[in-house]
């Protein structure tokens, strides 16, 4: 395995995030924005499971030999597109069930989260992609100690923000 120093030296993305359309980009962007702030290195880009499989196909098979480490796969309705690319990868691949219009995204979480015996998805909330952007970076730090440190700071952050809620609600 590359050691930390050279990987930050290329500076070549570790985290493959994947869509299946551009409407899916608010919720996902928001994944981006957690890995931006944690300068952890990504790469994103639409890949539709059902509009472009080839594309898909391609995608994944590609994923482990340009040095990706966890793909992050965001899909609404039908969401095949987590699964099929962990059905192509051993990669660890993080599900984002993406709220859809008529079934408010039920059917994303369904179509993500029932995957067969053999081929994993982990699968967050329902538009939880800052959760899959974490996990992601917990997975990372198992061999990085710079992304081990910002998930160590990420969680005391989150302590001291209820420490300061409860100090505001008692003052009241
Ligand atoms: C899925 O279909 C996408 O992931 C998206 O959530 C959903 C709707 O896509 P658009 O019709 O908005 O392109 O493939």
């Amino acid at each position: 395995m590359e050691s930390e120093v050279e990987i930050n030296k290329k500076n070549k993305p570790l985290v493959g995030i994947i869509m299946g359309s551009d409407s899916d980009l608010k919720v996902m962007n928001q994944a981006s924005e957690f890995l931006d702030k944690n300068h952890v290195p990504y790469e994103m880009q639409i890949v539709s499971a059902h509009r472009t499989p080839e594309l898909m196909f391609e995608y994944a098979k590609s994923t482990k030999k340009r040095g990706l480490r966890v793909i992050i796969a965001g899909a609404g309705g039908s969401a095949h597109l987590p699964g099929m690319i962990a059905s192509l990868t051993t990669l660890p691949v993080i599900g984002v069930p993406i709220e859809s219009h008529n079934l408010k995204g039920i059917d994303s979480l369904l179509s993500i989260v029932q995957m067969p015996t053999g081929i994993p998805v982990a699968c967050v909330a329902i538009n939880g992609s800052i959760n899959a952007a974490i996990l992601a970076c917990q997975i990372l730090a198992l061999s990085s100690k710079n992304i081990s440190t910002y998930v160590e700071e990420y969680r005391k952050n989150l302590h001291h923000s209820v420490i300061k809620k409860r100090e505001r609600m008692n003052k009241k």
